[in-house]
């Protein structure tokens, strides 16, 4: 007898209970337990009805994800599903938490559904790269019909219990949180009207409505957009196609054949493990699981501008009491203005109503001095990039703010050990850096101090899930992991321009590989001035930072879109990048102060030398131990510059090339261009001479 699939009878009844923690996913074991468990409610004369319910938090959320890439083990889901289906008992599913997946294809073999009205059901296997493979691009569409069934298969999007009721995925939706009880009085009413079996498969009528239609062709060419560059929605409309034009049992084949091509793609890798690894990196390195986490009741944040605006939302929308602290009224009254607006066309486009505009905006409150801070549980400091204005108002916060307050700065270059040292409570200080737009972009980067408490590690580790963030531990250096592995892309993106390629040869080659944005796109958007202040200060500190035809466009006033000029030009109100031949000047005429003759530069090269260089940095970062896994450089690029997520994230993607072709590469640009930046990092040799890859680490 299975201890995870258990069979008891109660009356008439013959109840199956899964109980898996922590979601009831159908590893091998479950599915055998449900295959003995139907068996004995089949041999079970007394039991009229069987019904089909799960312990815990949640129904089945699906097949077990760790169990991909392993050599399948028999019962196979399609098979369990089968068997369920072609019970001669009815068999009732009672669906609460989220029926994901393989859990909601096992429902849908089951001969009824009943949920709890707070359930979810969806079919998410596309997030996967996969697409569902146990009848449910087949059974779904037979309920809901073709645009429906596309919809939620290709989108993997959840559907509430009143929906999936209206769409008839499930039969019937009750209130109340045992679920237990529900499925037993659905069960016993099933039994008492002698409710037949009635298989999803046998259903017709919406195949017939949308047979011939050309749903399926129209569905293609949205996703041309939408799914660029991915590889499992367009099978999943393949898949759901075959229901309209083959018979079920060919149909359920077809689908097989599609799913197993999106298990073998790279993609399905790549999203697995993004999958895996956005959980694993809130499971700090060296942080003890049970270390004490403070309460934030109410937070402080300095600065109303963009980025300050931004982390001041994020607390409202988690309904955190939060205060902005500015120097002038008028700023502060800019800033509150500018966050009200940002709601505001929230609400337009429907994603939140009027009252919750309101009720955030209470959340959020201005002053002008820090004694308002005297009870704030943290403080986010969102100023400017200048070490002594942060080091002046850290000293005053430390007098403002209780014993234990957090201080937190959302620097993203600027050390903060020398940030903390401005204070007494250096171990309640740590770097919270937000990627603008703050209230959008999900990575906040969590930076250590030397003396940063693990108490302060962990409240910050816990509040990043409490704002809805996805917080990466990191280390105190200069750019710390993202943007330090930013700068070495930029500074290679800017000198395959001065060699020869164009910026938007340089951008096409980014987007192609599946960035939201090239490197120049991206400038423009921060802003060019950004970059060249940074480049400046460090020119002031003495470092060679080489001239740079993207300081001619600063000192021209290009500053991106900001100022409809950058590297690109923009037409009032558009933020499409449009090719400027004034920079093409522009950056021939530096080439030739410079003595460079242009040459024609290769996509390839572009890719290997924009690419590279990160990756040879993040080995860097990983033996500083400033990442403590590949893990936390691929979420910290996947959540926070848009690396596409089907690529698992740049360490994961140089995996998968082969870490000798990296290394070789990396050694070839060593030679033919020199530079601090292409030093072999010394685990990347190591990894390669012992043959192991980063994900071993
Ligand atoms: N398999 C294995 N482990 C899983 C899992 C799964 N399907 N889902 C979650 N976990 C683990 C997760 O790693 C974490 O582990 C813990 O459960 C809590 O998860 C044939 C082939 C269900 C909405 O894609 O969307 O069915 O970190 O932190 O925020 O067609 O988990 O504690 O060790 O996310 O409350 C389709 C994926 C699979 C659902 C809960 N199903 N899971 O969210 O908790 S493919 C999915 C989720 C498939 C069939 C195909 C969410 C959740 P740890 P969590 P949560």
């Amino acid at each position: 007898m299975s201890e995870v699939v258990t069979y008891n009878r109660e009356g008439s009844i013959g109840v199956i209970t899964v109980n898996y923690p922590p979601v009831n996913a159908l590893s091998h074991g479950v599915r055998s337990g449900l295959v003995a468990a139907l068996e004995q409610g089949r041999k079970d004369a007394d039991a009229k009805v069987l019904l089909l319910v799960c312990e815990g938090r949640t129904f089945i959320a699906g097949a077990d994800i760790r169990e991909f890439g392993k050599p399948m083990q028999e019962p196979g889901l399609p098979s369990v599903v089968g068997q369920y289906e072609n019970s001669d008992k009815p068999i009732v599913a009672a669906i609460h938490g989220t029926a994901l997946g393989g859990g909601l294809e096992t429902a849908l073999g089951c001969h009824y559904r009943v949920a709890l009205s707070s359930a979810k059901v969806g079919l998410p296997e596309v997030k996967l790269g996969l697409l569902p493979g146990a009848g449910g691009t087949q059974r779904l569409p037979r309920l809901a019909g073709a645009q429906k069934a596309l919809e939620m298969i290709t989108s993997g999007e959840f559907v509430g219990a009143k929906d999936a009721l209206e769409l008839g995925i499930v039969d019937a939706v009750e209130d109340g949180s045992d679920i237990k009880a529900v499925g037993l009085a659905y069960a016993r009413k099933i039994a008492d009207e002698g409710k037949p079996t009635r298989r999803v498969r046998d259903l017709t009528d919406k195949i017939e409505a949308d047979k011939g239609s050309d749903v399926f062709e129209q569905f293609r060419a949205g996703l041309q957009k939408k799914a660029r560059g991915l590889f499992s929605p367009f099978k999943c409309v393949d898949a759901v196609e075959a229901a309209f034009n083959l018979p079920f049992e060919e149909g359920v084949k077809r689908e097989r054949e599609l799913f197993m091509e999106c298990m073998e793609s790279p993609q399905r890798a790549g999203l697995v493990h993004a999958f895996f690894a956005e959980r694993e990196v809130s499971k700090v390195k060296g942080l003890p699981k049970d270390t004490p986490v403070r309460d934030i009741r109410k937070v402080g944040v300095i600065g109303a501008g963009t980025m300050g605006g931004g982390i001041a939302m994020n607390f409202a929308n988690a309904g955190i009491p939060v205060t902005i602290a500015e120097v002038k009224q008028e700023a502060l009254d800019k800033g509150l203005a500018v966050i009200r607006r940002n709601y505001e066309n929230t609400a337009k486009k429907g994603r939140i109503t009027q009252s919750q505009v309101e009720e955030r905006m209470s959340l959020i409150s201005g002053t002008l001095t820090y004694d308002d801070f005297s009870d704030v549980d943290l403080v986010i400091e969102a100023v400017f990039e200048s070490m002594d204005l942060k080091k002046k108002i850290f000293g005053q916060l430390d007098e403002a703010c209780k014993p234990g307050a957090i201080l937190a700065s959302n620097t993203s270059t600027l050390s903060i050990d020398d940030i903390a040292a401005a204070t007494k409570r250096p171990q309640d200080v740590i770097g919270l850096h937000f990627f603008s737009p703050a209230n959008v972009m999900k990575l906040l980067e969590i930076v250590r101090g030397e003396k940063t408490s693990d108490e302060v590690k962990a409240t910050a580790m816990a509040l990043a899930k409490q704002i809805r963030k996805v917080g990466v531990m990191v280390g105190n250096c200069y750019g710390f992991v993202g943007n330090r592995m930013l700068h070495k892309r930029g500074a290679e993106a800017m000198a395959l321009v001065n060699e020869g390629a164009s910026p938007q040869q340089v951008d096409k080659v980014l987007t192609d590989l599946g960035f939201p944005m090239g490197q120049f796109a991206m400038s423009d958007l921060a802003g060019i001035d950004i970059g060249y202040s940074i480049r400046q200060e460090r020119r002031k500190a003495g470092e060679d930072v080489p001239a740079s035809w993207m300081d001619k466009l600063a000192e021209q006033g290009r500053l991106g879109q900001k100022t409809q000029a950058g590297v690109y030009k923009y037409e009032e109100g558009n933020r499409k990048p449009i090719p400027d031949p004034e920079v093409d000047r522009v950056i021939a005429e530096f080439r030739k102060e410079q003595g460079i003759t242009p040459r024609d530069i290769t996509d390839q090269e572009i890719l290997e030398r924009c690419m590279y260089v990160m990756i040879n940095e993040g080995a860097k970062i990983l033996e500083e131990g400033i990442a403590d896994r590949s893990l936390d450089i691929d979420i910290t690029w996947i959540y926070g510059y848009g690396f596409p997520a089907y690529r698992g994230g740049p360490m994961f993607w140089a995996d998968q090339i082969g870490l000798d072709i990296i290394l070789g590469t990396v050694e070839q640009f060593y030679d033919d261009l020199g530079g601090e930046q292409w030093k072999p990092a010394g685990l990347l040799q190591e990894l390669v001479s012992e043959g192991r890859k980063f994900g071993d680490l």
